[in-house]
C-alpha cells in the first residue's frame, strides 16, 4: 500500500510544547482551536462563489467601512473557537469596537489575549483574490480569574507570545511563530488537516519586489517618493529596476515577499495621515513574523514591535520585509 508521511499542525504543536518552560498545554490547546476555526472559515471562503453569502452585510464597522458578510462569519467563527478553547480570556477584533470577554469562570481563568483581523483584504472577496486572517497572542497582565482589562490588550508587539496568519489562496496555508522561527502548514483538503510544508522560513536579506499602492504617490512623504523612484531606477549591480507587485491584500502581499524577498509599504497618505493599517492586529503580528524570519518592520522611525499602543484600533505606517530593503528605505526617509 502506498502512502505519505505528514506532520499535522496538531502533532507539531504538541511536539513543540516542550519548547516552553513550564508548558501546561494551555497554549497548545489555544492554537489547536485557532486551526479548527481556520478550517471552518476556509470552507466558507471556498464556497463564497456558490452560495448567497457574498456581498455587503449592510453594517458599517468601526473603521467606517462596509462589512462584507464573510467578515462577520469569520469573526463569529474565530470568537466561538476562542471561547471553546477556554484558554483565552479576551479578544480584540477589527470587526468589534470593544474588546470581547465572557462571563464563565473557565474563560475568566484563561491566560491568553487574542487580537485578530478575522478576514483581511475583504474588498477582494467578490473577485476571488486571496484574503487572510491575521492573529496575535499575548499573555494577560491582569490576574487570572478576573475579567481582562484594556491594559492586557495595549501591550507592545515585543510581548507577543505568538503571531500568525491564515491565507485563503490557491491553497490555504497557516503560517505562525512562537518566537522560535516561522513555520508554514498547507491545508490538505482531502484529509482536512494543515500539514507542515515550510520548515523554519527565512526571508532573503535582499529582494527585488516592492509592494505599495502607487496610486497614492502624490500623497506620499518625500522620502517614500524618492525610495519608489530608486526602486524604478536602472542599476544592474543592485538588480534594479525592481518589480512592482501589489495585490491589495496584506496577508498575500506579505506572504509573497516573505518567501521571495521584497518590501511592503503602507505610508501615511492624505486620506490616512497615520497610515491605514492597524497596529495591534495587523502590523504587530506581521512585524513579529517578519523579524522571526530575519526581516525587519518599521513605521519609518520606530521598530513596529516597540511602539506602545494607545488605543485598540490605532493605525500606524508600515514598512516591512527584507532587512536591507527596509534599511535602505529608512535612509531615504
Ligand atoms: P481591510 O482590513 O479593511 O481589509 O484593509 C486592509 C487592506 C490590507 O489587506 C491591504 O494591505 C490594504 O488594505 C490595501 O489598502 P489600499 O486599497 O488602500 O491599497
Ligand atoms: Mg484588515
Amino acid at each position: 500500500m502506498q502512502g505519505y508521511t505528514v506532520k499535522t499542525l496538531t502533532q507539531f504543536i504538541i511536539e513543540r510544547q516542550a519548547d516552553f518552560p513550564y508548558a501546561t498545554g494551555e497554549f497548545t490547546r489555544l492554537l489547536y482551536h485557532v486551526g479548527v476555526a481556520a478550517k471552518l472559515v476556509n470552507k466558507k471562503v471556498n464556497k463564497a462563489g456558490l452560495v448567497d453569502i457574498l456581498g455587503e452585510a449592510g453594517n458599517i464597522n468601526i473603521q467606517g467601512e462596509e462589512q462584507k458578510k464573510l467578515d462577520l462569519l469569520a469573526n463569529w467563527q474565530f470568537v466561538q473557537a476562542l471561547k471553546n478553547s477556554r484558554e483565552c480570556c479576551g479578544v480584540a477584533s477589527e470587526e468589534d469596537q470593544e474588546i470581547i470577554t465572557w462571563d464563565d469562570d473557565l474563560s475568566r481563568d484563561g491566560n491568553y489575549i487574542f487580537c485578530m483581523d478575522p478576514l483581511d483584504g475583504s474588498s477582494n472577496i467578490d473577485v476571488n483574490v486571496s484574503i487572510g486572517t491575521i492573529f496575535s497572542v499575548y499573555r494577560r497582565l491582569s490576574p487570572r480569574g478576573t475579567k481582562p482589562t484594556m491594559e492586557d490588550f495595549l501591550q507592545p508587539g515585543n510581548r507577543q507570545v505568538a503571531a500568525g496568519y491564515v491565507i485563503y489562496g490557491s491553497s490555504t496555508m497557516l503560517v505562525y511563530s512562537t518566537g522560535r522561527g516561522v513555520y508554514g502548514f498547507t491545508l490538505d483538503p482531502s484529509i482536512g488537516e494543515f500539514c507542515l510544508s515550510h520548515l523554519n522560513i527565512t526571508t532573503p536579506a535582499d529582494g527585488k519586489i516592492y509592494s505599495i499602492n502607487e496610486g497614492n504617490y502624490s500623497h506620499f512623504p518625500e522620502g517614500v517618493k524618492k525610495y519608489i523612484d530608486y526602486c524604478k531606477g536602472d542599476d544592474k549591480a543592485t538588480g534594479r529596476p525592481y518589480s512592482a507587485r501589489y495585490i491589495g491584500s496584506l496577508v498575500s502581499d506579505f506572504h509573497r515577499n516573505l518567501l521571495k524577498g521584497g518590501i511592503f509599504l503602507y505610508p501615511p497618505t492624505a486620506s490616512a495621515p497615520k497610515g491605514k493599517l492597524r497596529l495591534i492586529y495587523e502590523c504587530n503580528p506581521i512585524a513579529f513574523l517578519a523579524e522571526q524570519a530575519g526581516g525587519m518592520a518599521s513605521d519609518g522611525t520606530r521598530r513596529i514591535l516597540d511602539i506602545q499602543p494607545e488605543s485598540l484600533h490605532q493605525r500606524v505606517p508600515l514598512y516591512v520585509g527584507s532587512k536591507n530593503m527596509v534599511e535602505k528605505l529608512i535612509e531615504f526617509l
